[in-house]
């Protein structure tokens, strides 16, 4: 056979659902997939739309040959990603108002094996809740557990003996806050 695949069908060896999730979100059908068309594709619990630093961070997560868009052979990847923050955060959003709340994200933050305090909860939600509704929504829950999985990273490689505590230079932390820039 090989040549074109027939009309509305997917490519071999492509999810047939996957494939049509990919022609729904590449609304200009260029057959890539832009940081706004990621966005315009991704609402939250409250329908506003993903914001811009998200979409860019996964695309930047999942854009393999590094063309600056996601390709078909990307997206299956990046939506098994999102479907499963979208899984976590559900399971979090215990009261069911479709965000995330102080409270919800220590319990979050605790069952993902991380140490900190309630106040540095609210800290998190003060950084990333840009709309001023002291919680999170997908987006910026999403956001926030990624630069948080990072800076934890690059704080245990450092952190050998696992004491909490490291000494790092100037330019070293410096170097750490610009990697980790969400
Ligand atoms: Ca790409
Ligand atoms: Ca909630």
């Amino acid at each position: 056979m090989g040549g074109a695949p027939p009309m509305g069908g997917p490519p071999p060896g492509i999810d047939p659902q996957i494939y049509q999730w990919f022609l729904s979100v590449d609304a200009d059908r260029s057959g890539r997939i832009s940081t706004q068309e990621l966005q315009q594709a991704l609402v939250n619990g409250n329908w506003s739309h993903f914001n811009s630093e998200t979409c860019r961070l996964m695309i930047g997560m999942f854009d393999k040959d590094h063309s600056g868009t996601i390709e078909l052979h990307e997206f299956q990847a990046l939506w098994n990603y999102i479907q499963q923050w979208k899984g976590v955060f559900e399971r979090f959003d215990s009261n069911r108002t479709g965000s995330i709340e102080c409270g919800e994200l220590q319990t979050a933050l605790q069952q993902m094996g991380y140490n900190l305090s309630p106040q540095f909860c609210q800290t998190i939600i003060l950084k990333f809740d840009v709309r001023g509704r002291r919680c999170l929504t997908l987006d910026n829950f999403i956001q926030s557990c990624v630069m948080l999985k990072s800076l934890t990273d690059a704080f245990r490689t450092r952190d050998t003996a696992g004491t909490g505590h490291v000494q790092m230079s100037y330019e070293d932390f410096m170097s750490l806050a610009i990697i980790n820039k969400t």
